[in-house]
């Protein structure tokens, strides 16, 4: 099956599913042998992993190049969190056209401005996009895109921005009436409360999407009884890492004994499994003289 339409059949399931962020292609791997379905290329963690902010300062470019290494070593479906789709809508097409080359499932834009800030630093100050030109890019990448099956998802930042529920109701039926395969309506409330409410006004127009990064105490049966399409899980990967680096750094740094943290860290053989060392050693038999 095409990754466009494992993305696009996950999207519109009866049941929710779930996508696990990556920012490389080791977390791609991993979060595929994890038994996830698909995968969110987070802005925010495809940043991190760069060392540069989410604010655009990866250039378009360099995120393909991230996510290109993402997709050849899985076969799971990659949404890409596109941010405002850096640019206009002619930047967007040339997006929609370089994801489908690159074999990218599909892309999230987000109705904020270029360069755009990630919606936990100061959300409510930050500008929105004007709706028509918005529902411009959201049309233009619908054109752009060869297979049918790629998905395009409009991100609402309107409960994000403090601009209300009627907003945000509003915002998400132009995005739909534009082309738009799905909302994704983000918060950074602790509970789920203004995510649901969307929830009921909307019922089923189109799929929504969610990420519970900030309202992380709701259980996932709560996502399943509103019947949301897709929950995000936007970080965790990244974070874990960090968490991981850090103690394993510190651990070092300070006892000199790496006697200290072998034992809790993978083997350099399980470094070669995940990069498919054994496929090469392979294909040498079959194409080096003499080996
Ligand atoms: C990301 O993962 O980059 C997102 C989700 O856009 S959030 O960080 O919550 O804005
Ligand atoms: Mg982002």
């Amino acid at each position: 099956m095409r990754k466009t339409t494992a993305l696009k059949n996950l999207l519109k399931s009866e049941s929710l599913e779930f996508l696990m962020e990556s920012h490389n292609a080791i977390s791609a791997k991993i979060v595929e042998e994890a038994g996830f379905k698909g995968i969110w290329a987070s802005g925010l963690s495809i940043s991190a992993q760069l060392g540069v902010r989410d604010n655009n300062e990866a250039s378009w470019t360099q995120v393909l190049e991230v996510i290109e290494f993402m997709s050849d070593c899985t076969s799971i479906p990659i949404l890409l969190d596109g941010d405002t789709g850096y640019g206009n809508f002619n930047n967007v097409q040339r997006l929609v056209k370089k994801l489908e080359q690159r074999n990218i499932a599909g892309v999230c834009i987000e109705d904020k401005l270029f360069p755009k800030t990630n919606s936990f630093i100061n959300g409510a100050a930050q500008p929105l996009a004007d709706i028509q030109e918005f529902c411009g890019k959201i049309k233009a990448a619908k054109d752009a895109q060869t297979d049918d099956d790629f998905v395009v998802i409009a991100r609402v930042e309107a409960l994000i921005a403090g601009w209300g529920l009627p907003e945000a109701l509003m915002r998400a039926e132009e995005y739909h009436q534009a082309g738009a395969d799905g909302i994704l309506i983000h918060s950074s409330k602790q509970t789920a409360e203004e995510i649901l409410e969307f929830k009921r006004e909307w019922g089923a127009r189109c799929p929504v999407v969610i990420v519970p990064t900030k309202y992380y105490t709701t259980p996932v049966h709560v996502f399943r009884d509103y019947k949301f399409s897709i929950a995000i899980w936007a970080n965790q990967m990244l974070r874990t890492a960090i968490t991981a680096m850090k103690q394993m750094a510190l651990n070092l740094a300070a006892s000199e004994n790496i006697l200290v943290v072998e034992e809790s860290i993978v083997s350099v053989a399980e470094v070669f499994r995940l990069q498919g060392a054994t496929e090469l050693l392979e294909a040498e038999k079959r194409y080096l003289p003499c080996v």
